[in-house]
């Protein structure tokens, strides 16, 4: 009989799929690290709206609760950070990018995801919609805390985890491509971990 205890081998995830699953250059982590800029804004949900922008111009808005009011998804999804890390199977509560786009006339290419704090961070249209980017405000069964984004972080997880922003506020749609916060000091403007694009040119 093997020493191992059937309980303690079945927990674990075959190496194979694992592998599989996580980009080149990064590691598993149970762990959930926190980074952040600057300091953790804490926004009242009294106070809390998120908005889409057109050439300087609110298009749409939704107070929390109209934001909540919305249909909501269960994810399910790997998160990488340029920093190394991975997180397999996190679990969010989300509304997804396409119900809040289909709301508002447009043909922009690009967004721009601002932030209270004052972070953005910039994603082609197409990354941000056909369910692959939602606004998350639930995480692990639990409200999102506040050093993970909460209120409402954006949540894109095909992309490294510098795209998901933190206390995000709306999205300002755009014709062209502009660097938000971490893409002006040299990250790259896309982020795929699959091909490792975490530096300008990369
Ligand atoms: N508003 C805001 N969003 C942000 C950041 C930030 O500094 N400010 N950091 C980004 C980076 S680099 C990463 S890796 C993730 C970290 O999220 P976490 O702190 O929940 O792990 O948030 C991203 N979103
Ligand atoms: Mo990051």
């Amino acid at each position: 009989m093997s020493p191992i205890s059937r309980g303690f081998h079945g927990r674990r995830r075959e190496p194979a799929e694992q592998s599989s699953r996580v980009p080149p250059g990064q590691y598993v982590t149970q762990d959930f690290p926190v980074l952040s800029a600057g300091p953790t804004p804490r926004t009242a949900l009294d106070n809390w709206s998120f908005s889409i922008r057109q050439s300087g111009n609110t298009s749409k808005s939704w107070t929390w609760s109209e934001l909540q009011d919305l249909p909501v998804e269960d994810v399910t999804a790997d998160i990488h950070c340029v920093t190394r890390w991975s997180k397999l199977d996190t679990r969010w509560r989300a509304v997804s990018v396409d119900t809040l786009l289909a709301q508002v006339e447009h043909n922009a290419r690009y967004v721009l995801a601002f932030c209270d704090g004052g972070y953005t961070t910039n994603l082609p249209l197409a990354d941000v919609t056909a369910g692959q980017a939602w606004v998350a405000f639930d995480y692990d069964g639990e409200p999102l805390a506040p050093e993970h984004g909460g209120p409402a972080r954006l949540l894109v997880p095909h992309l490294y985890f510098w795209k998901s922003a933190k206390w995000v506020r709306g999205l300002e749609l755009l014709d062209k491509d502009e660097p938000g916060f971490w893409e002006t000091y040299g990250y790259n403007m896309y982020g795929d971990p699959w091909r490792e694009q975490r530096y300008a040119g990369d």
